[in-house]
């Protein structure tokens, strides 16, 4: 029968938040934009007709959702801070790499924290963190280790850990897009209804370090894992949809303007999630509050722009905020995009696997665990398992 939210934790919720809905009959009866239909009403068949496709899909989520992107700054500049080959009681090297947009004194500043394994034979392939938590997270002298980024478990499974907290690209606050990036790269007064919002700044930010990483020859830049929680996850999906380069991404419980299908309005909304985090999402994503039916687009088609590359939904039992089952829809939804490609996705029958029981499907793996909102070594270990499928076998 497969996953069902806990009844019990459904009345609590219904009764705590009575606005917000948590009960599976009352998600409206909705249809899905079609993946294979181009806007000209001819239909996508085959893998050499889908990057026409894959394009539309991509402008859509550009002016309704996350908005338009810049390109790098031409003055954009890497410099190593520091390389420690004995780090990790010498199981890694760190290095400390701070990607630099502009000479401003007071410019954005992203920096990068990677732990390379010492144990390898070729250059290694590496998982990203978009680092949505406090920077403790992410810390470099591993003073303060927490699952949220289980860099030394990430090491010893072969992967480079690495990471950015997102601030260093965007404030996670509504200032107007004065400061950060925007403030940058564009003035304020120049922003149209799709201009880039902060979920794509970070996403940006993500794209940087691709940037950075296909000149450093400790990084296959060929099996790079962009991932992230809740916000995060958010902002690895775009990363990904953007950015090909990221052979897989991973979102973690990342709910709605994430994973989670729009229109089954089924814990957070649009409404809520735009009024809440007004900055997050371009500017016209706010005409669709309360009007999902609307958009030209959901959440699968977001996934579907990973096809044929890797990508894992992850959601968490008790996050019904986030909405796990329209979480898998979405994924499973994603299916057409990747059988072009001869690939079965996560199949298009079937109901949700049980709590604690991934599905590494062929492109395409899903989880429910039990427990709370946060990125948790369980999840981790299941992100990797798949990468390890999906890249590490795959020859460089
Ligand atoms: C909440 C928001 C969610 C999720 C979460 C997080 O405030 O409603 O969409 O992103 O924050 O990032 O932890």
């Amino acid at each position: 029968m497969g996953w069902q939210a806990n009844k019990e934790l459904v009345e609590t919720l219904s009764s705590k938040q009575p606005g917000v809905n948590y009960r599976e009959e009352r998600v409206p009866n909705y249809v899905l934009p079609d993946i294979l239909s181009l806007a000209n009403g001819k239909i996508v068949r085959s893998a050499a007709d889908w990057p026409a496709r894959r394009q539309e899909i991509l402008e859509l989520f550009r002016e309704h959702v996350y908005g338009r992107s810049p390109a790098a700054p031409a003055g954009m500049r890497f410099e190593t801070v520091e390389i420690d080959p004995k780090a990790m009681n010498g199981a890694a090297t760190l290095k400390r790499i701070n990607i630099h947009f502009s000479e401003q004194a007071d410019a954005p500043v992203l920096r990068l924290v990677m732990f390379v394994p010492n144990q390898r034979t070729a250059p290694a392939p590496a998982f990203l963190l978009i680092c949505n938590r406090g920077v403790e997270n992410i810390d470099y002298t591993r003073k303060i280790k927490s699952d949220f980024w289980p860099a030394e478990r990430i090491v010893e499974r072969g992967y480079v850990a690495a990471a950015f907290f997102n601030g260093d690209i965007d404030p996670d606050k509504h200032d107007g897009f004065v400061n950060g990036i925007h403030g940058l790269l564009e003035r304020p007064e120049a922003r149209t209804p799709s201009s880039w919002g902060t979920l794509a700044a970070w996403a940006w930010g993500a794209a940087r370090v691709m940037d950075y990483w296909v000149t450093d020859p400790d990084v296959d830049d060929t099996r790079c894992v962009v991932t992230g929680h809740s916000r995060g996850g958010k902002t690895a999906l775009w990363a990904g949809a953007e950015d090909t380069r990221f052979a897989m991404a991973v979102s973690n419980e990342s709910g709605c303007g994430g994973a989670a299908l729009s229109r089954r309005c089924y814990g957070e909304t649009l409404s809520i999630i735009n009024k809440a985090m007004p900055h997050w999402f371009c500017s016209r994503f706010h005409d669709y509050n309360g009007r999902e039916e609307a958009l030209p687009l959901d959440q699968h088609l977001l996934v579907a722009l990973m096809a044929p590359r890797a990508v894992y939904i992850s959601s968490a039992d008790q996050d019904l905020w986030a909405d796990p089952r329209g979480e898998f829809l979405a994924a499973q939804a994603a299916t057409p995009a990747y059988a072009l490609f001869g690939r079965k996705g996560l199949g298009s029958a079937g109901a949700m696997p049980d709590l604690n029981t991934p599905l590494l499907g062929d492109g395409v793996a899903y989880h429910v665990r039990e427990g709370s909102h946060t990125y948790s070594l369980y999840d981790w270990d299941c992100h990797m398992d798949m990468a390890d499928r999906e890249l590490k076998l795959k020859p460089s």
